[in-house]
């Protein structure tokens, strides 16, 4: 890691909190749905929570991201209401959407979240016109795109990595490789050991990240971003992660054994960072213990939240929907 991409020791403690405020956010999703209170589907982030705080670390407002189905995370580290997002995935009308999109239709525009996305591989040509206004309008911003290993098989992402590197465009491209689709493994979908060799094929730098590890991811992406307002393109960052709960709802996880699982956990990106910051002395179990009592206090109080909130009016049914 260069030394100008060190992750400056005063941010940890802020970027700790929001990677468990998305875990006990998904898993309080997790225990809601089982008790029947959520209907549609959703799909869970636990697991891959250093990839969205990491590469969100350093970005304002006026920077663009787009997202996937698996969106919860990005959302929160880009600076999300977990109340309204609650109440979205509640069906109330406080929500982002009032209620009327659900988890894979969060966008919140105020803090340059540009939307989850149901469509898989949806968010990367989305992402590729939002750098290519940016380039138009000579601003100095950037765009991230988050997508999983299953959307760079899809033409959407062979298209737009190849305008966004000849029109050279503030966008980097973020791959999170979890290791699977719905149920296929990457070791079956790819020819090639890693997706981040796909940067070659495009002219652009293609960068293998350990996905569990903030400092990894965070010095990456800045890099990256560095690279695209400099005006030299996009970069495309395959971050190597694992998605702890099942695909969506009726995932029964039959293609992978509970071994396997075990690893990954161990690997736990949060335990990491903490571990982190108990060894270099910058803090010990109790404000650790308080910061995740903190993330899950606000979690608790979404739900609170989003459960005195009204459902919307049957009679707005049809307002703000577009399809
Ligand atoms: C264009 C399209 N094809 C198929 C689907 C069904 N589908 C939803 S999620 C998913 C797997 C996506 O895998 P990946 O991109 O690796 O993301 P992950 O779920 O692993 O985060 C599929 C095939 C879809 N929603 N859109």
């Amino acid at each position: 890691m260069k030394a100008q991409s060190a992750l400056p020791d005063e941010r940890l403690p802020e970027l700790l909190e929001q990677m468990w405020l998305i875990r006990y956010f998904d898993e309080k999703i997790d225990e809601m749905f089982a008790k029947g209170l959520i209907h549609g589907t959703t799909h869970l982030y636990v697991g891959q929570e250093a990839v969205a705080v990491g590469a969100c670390a350093d970005l304002t407002d006026d920077d663009y991201i787009t997202s996937t189905h698996r969106g919860h995370g990005h959302c929160i580290a880009k600076g999300a209401d977990v109340n309204k997002m609650m109440a979205e995935i509640l069906g109330k009308e406080t929500g982002y959407c009032k209620g009327k999109g659900g988890s894979m239709h969060i966008a919140d525009v105020s803090t340059g979240n540009l939307g989850a996305n149901g469509i898989v591989g949806g968010g990367i040509p989305i992402a590729t016109g939002a750098a290519l206004t940016l380039h138009m309008q000579k601003r100095d911003n950037v765009v991230l795109c988050f997508f999983g290993d299953g959307a760079a098989n899809e033409g959407s992402f062979h298209e737009s990595l190849n305008l966004a590197a000849i029109w050279k465009l503030p966008v980097v491209f973020i791959c999170e490789n979890n290791q699977y689709g719905m149920s296929g493994s990457v070791k079956d979908m790819f020819a090639i050991a890693d997706i981040a060799e796909r940067g070659a094929a495009y002219g652009i730098p293609g960068t293998v990240v350990d996905g569990n590890d903030l400092f990894d991811v965070y010095a990456s992406v800045k890099e990256a971003i560095a690279r695209a307002k400099a005006g030299e393109g996009p970069t495309l960052i395959e971050c190597k992660t694992y998605r702890w709960k099942g695909h969506s709802k009726s995932d029964a996880k039959k293609y992978r054994t509970r071994e396997e699982e075990k690893e990954w956990r161990a690997k736990d990106p949060i335990r990491r960072l903490e571990t982190h910051l108990k060894e270099s002395g910058q803090m010990e179990e109790g404000d650790l213990r308080r910061i995740e009592s903190a993330a899950q206090q606000k979690i608790e109080d979404a739900v609170k939240f989003a459960e005195e909130s009204e459902r919307p009016n049957p009679e707005e049914i049809e307002q703000d929907v577009y399809a």
